[in-house]
This record gives C-alpha cells, structure tokens and sequence, in this order.
C-alpha cells in the first residue's frame, strides 16, 4: 500500500519533527491536561530554550509527567509475585447453618461478589507462567459482614510446620543471593539443601514434582485452604473444617518438557487463558467443598489436624458441596486490581475463626505487614479492590492517602456525643466473637510430637498416581537433582526418597547415575505407617471426561479442503472447543473454495504446546511448502511427543512422515480424517485429553 493510503487518525496534526500530535479540537474528544486540570498543548516536546537550547525547570508538565511515571512501580509482592486475577461471584447451594452462623453460608442462593487472585510463588512479577511450582489460589469474598479472604493454594499440603521457617525456605527457593539466577525454579543447590534438611518438606515437595505444579490452566486446577479452620454455629459450637475449591473443568496439567517450551512461545500462557476463556463467555467455575470434623475424629486421625504438611483424605472425611465460584468478568486494569489487591489470612467473618496451626497463626501476622509496605501505609484498604462492599464505620484516621475522612467531631470512643455526631458503636450481639478455647501449658519453643511422621502421607500421595504420574514425578526429581551441583544433596534428598517409595528412589537414583543408594532417612517417628492409595490425589484419575474450555491447533494452507476444515470446527464448536488456525503466515490465505481464512499464527510463531490437541489439514500443495519448514517438524513431533491426540487428512501424511511419525508409529492417538463426518469422532476421542500409552515408547531414558 502506497504510504500516503494509510489514513492517519482523525484530528491531528504533523509536528516539527514529523510527529503526530492528536488534537481535541472536536467537543466529543477529552482535552489533555495535568493532575491539577491544566489543559495541555503540546504533550512532545519539551519546553526549551530556543529549539536546540536546555530544558526549562519551569516546564512543570514536563516535570509532573516525569515524576509520575518514576514512581509507578511498588514492590513486587516477596512471593506469588506473578499474579492474574478476575471478578466473579460465590453462590450458596447448600446452607451450612447446621454448622455456620456466618452471613454468607446462610442463604441458598445468596450471591457474594469475589475477587480471585493466581499466581506462582517463586518467579518475579515479569518470570514465565508454566514453571513448576506450587499456585497460589487466592479469593477475596466480599461478604455483607466484611471481607473474608481465603488465600489458599492449588496444593492441599505445605513445605513447613512453622511460620518462623518461612523466609528461609523462600530464600532457598528463589534465586541463589549471590549470582540471582536461577529465576522462577527450585532447581538449584539452594531450594534442595533446605528441603532435603527439612524432612517435614517431603510430602510438599512430592506434590511439588507431580503435575500438579505444571497446570495447564488455572481453570483446570484445584484450590485449597490447606489450614484447619473452625466453622462456629449460631450457639457458639464449633466444627473443624478444610475447604476446597473444586473446577467444574475436571482437572489437567501439561507435561514438562511442554512447559519449558510454552514458556518460550508465550510465557503469558495461564493469563491470556483465563482472560480469552471469560471474554468468550466460557465463565470457569469450582465448586466450594468442605470437609467438617469434629474433636473426636481429630483425636483419632493418626496425624496433628494442625499440622499443615498434611491432609485429610476424602475417603475419610468426604466433600460436601455447598456452592459455586464463577469468575465472569477480567479486571479494567491490571494494577489498580490485580497488584493492588491485598489478601490478609485475618480478613475473616463471624462464624468462621482460625485454628492453632502454628503457620496460620505466623501467616495471620504476615500478610497485614507486608500489604502496609507493599502499598505504602495502613491505608490500602481504601482502594476499592480491597474495600468492603458492606457499610463500615470506626474511628481510624489520617495516614498516607486517606480516602475515607469520618465526618464530624468525634473521632474516639466511648464518648457522650449524641447520634449521628457520636459515631459506630460495638456491638455485642453481630461482632465478631472469637471461639473461646481453653489453652494450657508452658510457653516453649517445641514442635508437637504429634507433627513427627512426615513420610506416611507422601508415600500415599505417591501410590495414589497413576503409573504415568508416578513416571512424571520421577523425572522431575531427576531433572530437579541434576541441576544441583553438590552430589551430597542429592544424596540427601534420596535419604528421603527411600522412605516415600523404593522403586521411586531408584528410578531417581538411576536417572543421577548413582548406583549405591543411601540408607534411609530417620524420621523423628521411626514407623511409617501404610495408608490406603486415595483416588482424589491423582490428577488423572479426576480428568473432565470431555474436551470442553480446551483448545484446538488446526494446521491449514492455501488449498485446504474447506468442509473438512469446517466440519472440524463445527464439531469443536460443538462440543465448546476454541479453534485456532495456523498456516504458513497470516492473513490472505483461502481455502479451496476460495474463502480466506482467519489464520491467527504463522508456523513457526503457533508451535503444537499452546494448543491440547492439532489437527493438520494442508492442501497437498501445502504440505510440499511446509515441508520445508523445519517449524513444522517441530510442531508434529512435539505433539506426538507430549502424547497429544493428532488428527490428519491424507494430504498431511507426508508431514508426519518427515515429523518422525510414519505408518508404523501411529497409534490410536493419530487419527485419519477423510470425510466430514470423521470430525465428531475426533473431538470425542479427544476427551481423554492425551494418549497416555505412547508416552513410554517415546520415552525410551
Ligand atoms: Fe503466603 N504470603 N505465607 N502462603 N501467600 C504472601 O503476602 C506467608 C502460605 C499465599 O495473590 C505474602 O501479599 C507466610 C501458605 C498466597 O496476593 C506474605 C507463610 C499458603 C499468596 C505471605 C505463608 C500461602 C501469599 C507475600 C508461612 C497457602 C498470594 C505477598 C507461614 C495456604 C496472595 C502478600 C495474592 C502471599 C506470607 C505460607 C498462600 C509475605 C509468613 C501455607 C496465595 O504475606
């Protein structure tokens, strides 16, 4: 297109220096002006002193522009520092008044506004979405009693029994002091050195080398309070309780060797997800789960209920159900909501009140701290994405960017002055009333002997995968290891192994080319107890048993066969599946009826890992240019790799010849599209998301 055919937008003008400058000299267009309101009228060029002279000190919009911008930035949060959020809502479906008195369990039907803040722990703010790690799984509801935010996490277990061993375990997570790197993964000297010298880690850290730590999405992941927490009824009884979220998407995670190439072709991978999947109207849901027990089931279950390296299983205490979270809207803007959002373990309402655990006790201190430095004074709670929605009234004041100034003379109580003038008053009957435990005994510095055995629910989490979960945890140990430079770590780390599962310490030993294993860990409880394997730890065994909110990669060319294209689609659609087109470039590509199609990537920019399942549907002539396109070898051999469904018409066959994946190697994950009506029966073997039985072929080390 000729240069002067590309329109320049409406209401400008061309400046000295060739710049546009846009105008508002239409009524309907804002006019430009400071933070005081002064209009502006050249937002490009500084004020100076003749046109090749100094800056002015007296150009005061130069200067309010440039202090502004100096100071956007805050600190980063010290963990789960990469975030994304969205608003949504919680709907009760099942009253819990037999055990809660609190506003938001009462009403069947009730909708609460909430806020849900994912994120990883250890990487920067500007680190890759799909690195191993743990996510945090933040909700802030915003109740008609206040604000009760469970900040939870997608791992049910944590690495630590006391809060005070939380900054060292972070520091030995995230990047070594010295030489910061490495950055957003444990794999390094440091992370393993702690663990492998805090046996209560164990059990977190074999949920930290499962799958669970690479989700595909944060739909597709669970969510957990992982405390113990107290539910109060209106007569003042309690219930333990431990909540769950649980996503209606079933549960899916990728595999490693696709995360550490997603992190490559899009490290916004888990937040453009989530923001396409609401914008689409695709609104991911959990349901919120409790397990409530009581003193008597506390005394008997063989582990501290306040230890929070370990869990309950549901086979023990089940899951009730009791409402939904739908997250339906992305945020306006990212900072004013998503950073600025502060999650206080204490916001909490009447009804619901902490336990002993000591991490929830330590964690309860920590959040209010680290909100006040983070953004900048004990004010954030005037920031709308952290204000109540309810009424609130007390006698706080002044402080750095106060926003809510009470009116009037009293500002203390009690006081004599009359109503309104006299202010909010306590209120004994709706306040907030703590559970009024009993607490004895010496003030120590000891752990309860009852936290002692931390092998007997590791290995339950570990016999409780599959035998492809089994595999993954074992070579992330051995990928983990083999980063760490000090063999005595490693050696130490499989110390542990030995007491989690035998054949799992081999498999690690043998991938670290050690032959003579150590012997086995003393625990401070010497017996591990054999559990049962529970169903529930597995991620493949709660997979959601259809293709839906996944996301389809469809390889086409000049020439493709248009219904067989458009059946592909149309059974995508159906079944509530995105399609994406990828071809040889963007733009100007059309089909054999001559239609253009919408192709969203080229080759070498769309590779098979941002997709679930590919489908390769180039015309004959197609498949002759990319097979020239060492891109697209990738793309196939990737796929077949990561034990993706792949589907092909004939005219594709010569490209998954050159992927590696000729006739003999095809399973019945590769499936032949010859006609339209092939297209059902794909999408529907799809819904088993991956081809299991030929990642062992493919694996052969
Ligand atoms: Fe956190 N944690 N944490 N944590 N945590 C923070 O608060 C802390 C722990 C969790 O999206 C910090 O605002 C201590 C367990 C999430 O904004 C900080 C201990 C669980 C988020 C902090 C723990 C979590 C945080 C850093 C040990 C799962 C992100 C920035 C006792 C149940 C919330 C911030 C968001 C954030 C302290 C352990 C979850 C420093 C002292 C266990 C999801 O306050």
């Amino acid at each position: 297109m000729n240069a002067s055919a590309i329109p320049h937008p409406p209401h400008s003008r061309t400046g000295t220096g060739g710049e546009t400058h846009q105008t508002a000299d239409d009524a309907d267009i804002p006019t430009l002006t400071t933070q005081q309101g002064t209009p502006v009228a050249d937002d490009q060029n500084t004020l100076r002193q003749g046109a090749d002279g100094p800056a002015l000190m007296e150009d005061f919009h130069f200067r309010e522009k440039i202090f502004h911008f100096d100071h956007e930035r805050i600190p980063e949060r010290v963990v789960h520092a990469r975030g994304y959020g969205a608003h949504g809502y919680f709907e009760l479906t099942d009253s819990l008044v037999d055990v809660c008195h609190a506003d938001i369990f009462g009403n069947v039907g009730e909708k609460t506004p909430a806020f849900v803040r994912f994120s990883t722990v250890a990487g920067a703010k500007g680190s890759s979405d799909v690195v191993r790690d743990v996510r945090g799984f933040a909700v802030k509801l915003y109740t008609k009693q206040g604000n009760w935010d469970i900040v939870g996490n997608n791992i049910p277990v944590f690495f630590i029994q006391d809060a005070i061993k939380f900054p060292d375990f972070v520091h030995a997570a995230k990047e070594e002091p010295d030489r910061a790197f490495p950055q957003a993964q444990t794999a390094h000297d440091n992370f393993w050195d702690f663990v492998s010298l805090s046996p209560e880690a164990t059990h977190m850290v074999c949920w930290a080398m499962s799958d669970r730590a690479i989700p595909r999405s944060f739909r597709f992941m669970e969510g957990f309070g992982v405390h113990t927490f107290r539910l109060i009824d209106a007569q003042g009884r309690s219930t333990y309780v431990k909540f769950h979220w649980k996503p209606r998407q079933g549960l899916q995670s990728v595999v490693w060797n696709e995360a550490l190439k997603i992190n490559g072709a899009d490290p916004d991978f888990h937040r453009r997800d989530l923001w396409n999947a609401i914008n689409a109207g695709d609104y991911p849901e959990w349901d919120l789960g409790v397990q409530l027990f009581d003193d008597e089931f506390a005394d008997r279950f063989p582990f501290d209920i306040l230890d929070a390296t370990k869990l309950i299983p549901e086979e023990l205490v089940p899951i009730r159900r009791v409402g939904r979270l739908v997250l339906n809207r992305v945020v306006d803007n990212f900072f004013a909501e998503t950073e600025q959002v502060a999650f206080c373990t204490q916001n909490i309402v009447p009804g619901i009140d902490f336990t002993n655990d000591p991490l929830l006790q330590g964690r309860n201190f920590s959040y209010l701290d680290t909100q006040t430095k983070r953004l900048g004074g004990p004010n954030f709670t005037h920031i709308p994405i952290n204000a109540p929605k309810c009424p609130f009234h007390n006698f706080q004041q002044d402080g750095h960017m106060a926003m809510h100034n009470p009116k009037g003379r009293a500002n203390y109580e009690p006081n004599s002055w009359p109503q309104p003038q006299g202010g909010p008053r306590e209120n004994p009957r709706t306040g907030y009333s703590s559970f009024p435990q009993e607490q004895s005994g010496a003030k120590t510095r000891e752990r309860s002997a009852a936290f002692g055995d931390h092998y007997s629910q590791a290995r339950q989490f570990y016999i409780s995968q599959t035998p492809v979960e089994q595999t993954h945890m074992k070579d992330a140990f051995v990928f983990e290891l083999s980063k760490v430079e000090t063999p005595a770590i490693r050696m130490r780390m499989l110390t542990h192994l030995r007491n989690v599962d035998e054949t799992l310490a081999r498999g690690v030993a043998d991938g670290l080319g050690i032959t003579t294993l150590p012997d086995a860990a003393v625990g401070p409880l010497p017996v591990r107890t054999d559990l049962p394997p529970s169903d529930a730890l597995s991620i493949l065994k709660n997979g959601p048993g259809s293709f839906r909110g996944r996301k389809l990669g469809i390889v086409v060319s000049e020439g493709t066969d248009a219904a067989l294209l458009s059946a592909v689609q149309e059974a995508a659609h159906q079944e509530g599946v995105e399609t994406e087109l990828v071809g040889p470039r963007i733009g100007n590509i059309s089909d054999d009826r001559g239609k253009i199609l919408p192709v969203m990537q080229k080759i070498n920019g769309g590779p098979s890992v941002l997709y679930d399942a590919v489908v390769l549907l180039p015309s004959a002539q197609g498949s002759t240019l990319l097979l020239g396109e060492a891109t697209m070898r990738d793309f196939i051999a990737d796929a077949f790799a990561h034990a993706k469904f792949i589907g092909f018409s004939a005219s594709a066959e010569p490209l998954l010849d050159a992927a590696g994946v000729g006739a003999s190697e095809r399973d019945d994950g590769i499936i032949r599209l010859t006609k339209a009506k092939d297209a059902p029966a794909f999408i529907n073997a799809c819904a088993a998301l991956r081809f299991w039985p030929r990642e062992k072929r493919v694996h052969a080390v």
